[in-house]
């Protein structure tokens, strides 16, 4: 080959490199992946949400946690919209217990299969309807990136290994999310999404009683002491079905007030309240628990969003598309 061909060869060759490597990151999603093959997709599910939030605003919530609990189990393969049908599914477990909002993924599923049938995956959907419910609470809008497939294996010990309980100490919360790809950034900032949405009394009542097994008075020395009394006043021992909103007063809005909370010592989990006891979760906590910190929360949330909508996906021809979100085709 003569010199200028040969130079010519490699330069058409980085082109056609570099414009893959452009649109799609190295696991083969991509903003905009059904531009062609379902150019309304985004739009309805934009449409769905809008409308079932101005019904159900209390929605919001597990909808976003949805997606959380979708990609630390098995990655973001809608394996959490799956029913038990031979094993018990992920459903089951006991941390799922208070998901709701399965109807409403069906009812975008339906609406995306009308316009284009067998196109749009249930781990795409999750991903697109957690950043629509963050925008409909008044957060800021993101590129989710999309081309996810689904996966076709859901089960309950999957669920309890992966997803970190609320008794989680910092040591054990970094491990997880770094067992994901996630760093002590990431942590921090998507723990942010507890400023919407409400907790049953029995994710945190082990705070408020007998909280070293040796008195039923006992309580947890990290939570403020003010706050411990009117939560005791909202949950008795044992409630099992209480339930009380985590950013009081503003749970339904999408801001920075969750680290004004932490940084009172007012987290309600102790998941919450670990993020002081390290120092980069904590200067993150400190310096945007301020009104002029939202403004950087709110960018790195869309950010982290992405990181977390990455974790062990399936792509090209590996899954496929599931026709119903709760079973496999
Ligand atoms: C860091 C570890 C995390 C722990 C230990 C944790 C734990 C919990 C618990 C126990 C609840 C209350 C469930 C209930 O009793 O009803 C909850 C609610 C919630 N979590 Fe998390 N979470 C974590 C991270 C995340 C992440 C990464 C997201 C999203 C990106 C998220 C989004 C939510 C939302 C939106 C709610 C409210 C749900 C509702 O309104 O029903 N959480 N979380
Ligand atoms: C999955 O379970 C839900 C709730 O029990 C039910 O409404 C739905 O029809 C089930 N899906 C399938 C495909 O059976
Ligand atoms: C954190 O929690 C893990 C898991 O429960 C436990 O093994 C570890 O000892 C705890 N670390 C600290 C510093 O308490
Ligand atoms: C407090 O916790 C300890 C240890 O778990 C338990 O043995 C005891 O029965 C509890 N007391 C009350 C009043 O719940
Ligand atoms: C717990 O507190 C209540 C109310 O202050 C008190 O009546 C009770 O005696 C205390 N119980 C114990 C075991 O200290
Ligand atoms: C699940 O998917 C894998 C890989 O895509 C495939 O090999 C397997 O046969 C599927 N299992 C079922 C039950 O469909
Ligand atoms: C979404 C879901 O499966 N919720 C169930 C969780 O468990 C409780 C108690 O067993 C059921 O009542 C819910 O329907």
């Amino acid at each position: 080959m003569a010199a200028t061909s040969k130079l010519i060869f490699l330069l058409i060759q980085g082109i056609v490199l570099l414009s893959v490597l452009d649109c799609a990151n190295a696991q083969g999603l991509k903003v905009g992946f059904y531009a062609k093959s379902c150019p309304e997709a985004e739009a309805i599910v934009k449409k769905v949400i809008a409308q079932t939030l101005s019904v159900a605003p209390s929605l919001g919530g597990p909808l976003l946690r949805m997606h959380f609990h979708d990609c630390f189990v098995r990655g973001c393969d809608g394996s959490v919209l799956l029913n038990s049908s031979s094993n018990q599914a992920e459903k089951d477990a006991i941390p799922n217990l208070s998901l709701r909002g399965y109807g409403v993924i069906d009812r975008v599923k339906s609406a995306l299969e009308k316009a284009c049938p067998g196109v749009v995956s249930c781990s795409d959907i999750l991903a697109v309807v957690a950043r629509d419910v963050v925008v409909a609470d008044m957060g800021v809008h993101w590129d989710v990136e999309t081309g996810r497939r689904d996966g076709n294996v859901s089960n309950m010990i999957d669920a309890l290994r992966n997803l970190p309980a609320p008794s989680s100490n910092i040591s054990s919360l970094k491990s997880s999310f770094a067992s994901k790809g996630l760093s002590a950034k990431d942590l921090v900032v998507l723990s942010g999404s507890h400023t919407i949405g409400t907790s049953h009394c029995s994710s945190f009542t082990n705070r408020l009683y007998n909280f070293t097994g040796k008195n039923v008075n006992d309580t947890d020395p990290t939570l403020d002491s003010n706050y411990i009394a009117k939560l005791k006043m909202k949950c008795k021992p044992n409630d099992q079905t209480t339930l009380v909103e985590m950013d009081p007063g503003s749970f339904k809005t999408f801001d920075g007030s969750y680290y004004t909370l932490v940084a009172k010592r007012r987290g309600l989990f102790q998941s919450d309240a670990a993020l002081l006891d390290d120092s980069e979760t904590k200067a993150y906590v400190t310096s945007h628990a301020v009104p002029k910190g939202e403004a950087s929360f709110l960018k790195d949330f869309g950010v982290s969003m992405v990181n977390m909508g990455r974790i062990g996906v399936l792509t090209g021809n590996a899954g496929e598309i599931r026709k119903v979100c709760s079973k496999i085709n």
